[in-house]
């Protein structure tokens, strides 16, 4: 018997990956670049544990078991498996029983299964001992998951081979770059999105122009200056970039026929607390960034953290909980 435990945290994307190009090897139409959080936050913990007396391959996904049919986690689990070490030898024939969870509240939907595929890939890889960059297998299981296989700030370079092979995540710069960063997450809804990005992102790939405009016109300039804001510390430019591109991509959302909404009343508020405190301090001191659901993701320098959350109290009060299982400064990833 054999077990391997790992856990991998979140990303939160600046420049946003929407629409793939090849829908079985999860390749992206565009490129797109996220910061991975500390491992301290917000992760997903998987543990493996394979056996000769085990009968059959079974999953439990936060302590409820799931099937294991799943085609991308079988494509994760052959690719793992074709990269294994020749020493794994009977290993390889052993059946797996795996246990993942999310230290986090799912119904916050924040990049859940990013965290869950980094995780799993991760901890096969080791088990199997593969070895060279895993992040195209990670891929495999969801897009942004090849982001999370890196700390500090990762690019998902799209590729441009039929195979696949070149579009894997790098790494552009460690958490170490860039300290004082700090994520504030904003739970605006636990509810269940109704459109999931896998299927929002194929309905815009089929029937939005505006797509097509952004992944080959935008995003190539944006991911340079982003990169360049990100190497020389300019938040000014960097938060600038971060929320256009978010609103670009919900843009994009409504340009898709029939249109995807994933913001909300209080998303859009936040989005004017931001601009209007940005423009009382005179330049860009917080960066709003939502992703497929309404829960905003603020990116700020640490100096301004509590003042935002005591802005953000005061517009938007708290239910009657705790403010803190609300409002949190996450540094990133340091590695
Ligand atoms: C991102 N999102 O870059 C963008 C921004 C959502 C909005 O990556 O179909 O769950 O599994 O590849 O990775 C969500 O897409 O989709 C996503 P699949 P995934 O973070």
């Amino acid at each position: 018997m054999k077990t391997v435990t790992c856990i991998a945290p979140v990303n939160i994307a600046v420049i946003k990956y929407w629409g793939k190009r090849d829908e079985d090897l999860i390749l992206p139409i565009n490129d797109s670049l996220s910061s991975t959080l500390s491992t301290d936050y917000m992760c997903s913990k998987t543990t493996i544990m394979v056996s000769p007396t085990f009968k059959e391959n079974r999953f439990w996904l936060n302590n409820k078991e799931v099937t294991f049919d799943s085609e991308r986690l079988n494509n994760c689990l052959n690719e793992v498996k074709r990269r294994a070490s020749p020493t794994c030898g009977e290993l390889l024939q052993w059946k797996l029983h795996i246990c993942s969870e999310n230290n986090f509240p799912t119904a916050a939907g924040l990049a859940s299964s990013a965290a869950g595929y980094a995780c799993l890939v991760y901890a096969l890889a080791a088990l199997y001992r593969v070895e060279g960059d895993i992040s195209g297998i990670a891929r495999r299981g969801s897009g942004s998951a090849c982001r999370s296989i890196y700390g500090g700030w990762v690019r998902w370079n799209k590729g441009t081979l039929p195979s696949g092979e070149d579009s894997i995540a790098t790494q552009v710069a460690p958490a170490s770059h860039w300290p004082e960063m700090r994520i504030i997450v904003l739970v605006v809804s636990d509810d269940k999105k109704k459109t999931s990005s896998t299927s929002g992102m194929k309905r815009s790939v089929e029937t939005s122009e505006f797509l097509k405009d952004r992944a080959e016109k935008v995003v190539p300039r944006r991911t340079d200056e982003m990169i360049e804001a990100i190497k020389s510390k300019n938040f000014e430019a960097f938060a600038q970039l971060t929320m256009q591109d978010s609103n670009q991509f919900h843009s994009v959302c409504l340009d898709t026929y029939p249109p995807c909404f994933y913001m909300n009343d209080v998303s859009r508020a936040i989005i004017e607390m931001v601009h209007a405190y940005n423009e009382y301090k005179g330049s860009n001191k917080v960066a709003y960034t939502f992703d497929a659901g309404p829960n905003a993701c603020l990116y700020l320098l640490e100096d301004h953290v509590e003042e935002i959350v005591a802005l953000i109290n005061e517009i938007f009060p708290p239910l009657a909980v705790d403010a803190t299982e609300y409002f949190r400064g996450y540094p990133i990833h340091v590695n």
